[in-house]
């Protein structure tokens, strides 16, 4: 996406937050600063600059300017001349650091850059400067200190003390809370991220690419026999393999293509489109209900505090309800997540009714206002029909409580396990249904590729995938850039 957007979304009118606030109050794209436990922020906040609306890229529609600044261009726009606030408030510093940003690129990277720079703390000029950049998006002061503080938490929590440490955290806080996640610039970190997240699997299927394509000029039945052995090999599955493999010769075939570097373009598309999924209607009666599922030790419980991490930033009202009480140590694990991002929390201790304490937890959603509820499940009870029982269990009590629940059923598959992660979602689709998949661990895996055989094996989107054990390693899934990441693209 263009600056352009970037900019007519931080320029939004206050009449389409409210359009917004009203018919999707509870929509993953809201993008509100978000909310401490402390500080009760006014969601209805008529100020508020950051829009709300996922708008579509529209480079030719002409800004909408909140304030009276109707006369400023597109161009003259990215940063706001004044904040929130009289302009007896704003000091010298301030006014440079707006020069600075207004002259950069309108990136956020950009504008991050220029607002750090000389500084190597996180000291009290380091939070002037913060705040002065979120005053220069036409954030209200509130808003700035809101984030401020929530951030000023964090950093003590994490033990961070230097820019380095947490630069990259700071930019991904920024890009949720201002809504700039899906811009140009985000996506060309995720997709170093990705890169770097897939190195592993890169260096069977990237580089193995690689030497074929360079040990082959040409296509023949040599190279297609070595490239589909190439494809097994990494954990995308004999059928998946034989099956891309004889559509590429069918492609090279019916367009007369003889060499093989011609070939590329096509296998990166393929490879891209067998992600594509039919688009689902999302739910829109707050809260949101969302279960989460899996096999034990998948990546469960971490997942849930990166969702509600995001929905924080945000601006959610985040509940998170600890249904694995099966393992002794699992709700005080949930809770102490909970507690690091900033979301509330229920349970019923171990040992519990995991129905039980969904069904409580459900009430504690519905009447404490909440946007969006997380539920943890246990992964491993005494066997497996066990298991898919209580799971049915929990679904049947949240969906008497509150019609459609839950909205989304999130099956968390372990990258590490290859193939084997067929055979869990075959199991879990077919025992009360699975909405969306997401994908762990694929940091530290060659077997990358296993994500290729579940998108092509079952029509059930992957929406996010785990890179890491950070906050910020959970990222969405875009399929064009994992093709290109898994193929061994470079990001230029
Ligand atoms: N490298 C890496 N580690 C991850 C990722 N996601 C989760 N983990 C780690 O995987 C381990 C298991 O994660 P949990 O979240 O406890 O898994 P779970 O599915 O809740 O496990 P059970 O509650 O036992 O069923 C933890 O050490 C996590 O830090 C990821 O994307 N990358
Ligand atoms: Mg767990």
């Amino acid at each position: 996406m263009g600056f352009f957007s970037a900019v007519k979304k931080i320029f939004s009118s206050k009449e389409q937050n409210e359009e917004a606030k009203q018919s999707h109050p509870a929509q993953e794209e809201s993008a509100t600063l978000s909310v401490t436990d402390n500080i009760e922020q006014d969601k209805t906040d008529k100020t508020s600059p950051i829009s709300l609306v996922q708008e579509e890229d529209n480079k030719e529609e002409p800004l909408i300017l909140e304030k009276d600044d109707s006369s400023l261009s597109q161009k003259d726009a990215p940063i706001a001349t004044k904040a929130e606030g009289s302009l007896a408030d704003i000091d010298k510093d301030f006014e440079e650091l707006v020069l600075a940003l207004r002259k950069t690129d309108a990136k956020l990277s950009s504008w991050l850059s220029i607002t750090l720079e000389n500084l190597d703390k996180a000291d009290d000029l380091f939070w002037k400067r913060l705040t002065y950049l979120l005053k220069a998006l036409e954030t209200p002061q509130s808003e700035a200190d809101i984030f401020c503080h929530e951030f000023k938490v964090w950093l003590e929590r994490m033990d961070y003390h230097y820019i380095n440490d947490f630069r990259s955290e700071l930019q991904y806080r920024l890009a949720l809370a201002l809504g700039l996640e899906d811009e140009e610039d985000e996506r060309d970190r995720l997709f170093l991220k990705v890169q770097q997240g897939l190195e592993r699997t890169r260096n069977q299927l990237g580089k193995g690419l690689k030497t074929l394509f360079a040990g082959h000029d040409k296509l023949g039945e040599s190279f297609f026999e070595e490239l589909e052995e190439l494809f097994i090999m990494s954990d995308m599955g004999a059928d998946l393999s034989i099956k891309l493999v004889a559509k590429l010769r069918d492609h090279a075939r019916a367009n007369k293509l003889e060499d093989t570097k011609d070939l590329l373009p096509y296998l990166q598309k393929e490879v891209s489109q067998l992600f594509s999924t039919p688009k689902r209607i999302v739910a829109v009666n707050p809260p949101e209900v969302v279960l989460l599922i899996g096999v034990n030790g998948v990546g469960k419980t971490t997942t849930i505090a990166k969702l509600a991490y995001r929905a924080k930033m945000q601006g959610k009202k985040v509940l998170i309800a600890g249904a694995d009480t099966f393992r002794a140590a699992a709700v005080e694990q949930l809770e102490t997540w909970a507690t690091r991002v900033g979301a509330d929390f229920y349970s019923k201790g171990s040992g519990a009714d995991p129905a039980a304490v969904a069904y409580e937890a459900m009430d504690k959603a519905l009447t404490g206002g909440y946007d969006i509820i997380f539920i943890d499940t246990a992964g491993r009870l005494h066997n497996k029909s066990n298991l898919m029982d209580e799971l049915q269990k929990i679904r049947n009590v949240i969906g008497k409580k509150h019609a459609g629940a839950p909205h989304r059923s999130i099956l968390v598959i372990d990258a590490t396990t290859g193939q084997n992660a067929l055979q869990q979602t075959k199991v879990f689709k077919e025992s009360g249904g699975v909405d969306e998949i997401i994908l762990t661990k694929l940091d530290g895996t060659a077997k990358g590729g296993v994500a290729l055989s579940i998108a092509s094996t079952f029509e059930v989107p992957i929406t996010f995938i785990g890179l890491g054990e950070k906050m910020e390693d959970l990222r969405p899934f875009h399929a064009d850039d994992f093709a290109k990441a898994l193929l061994g693209e470079k990001s230029e």
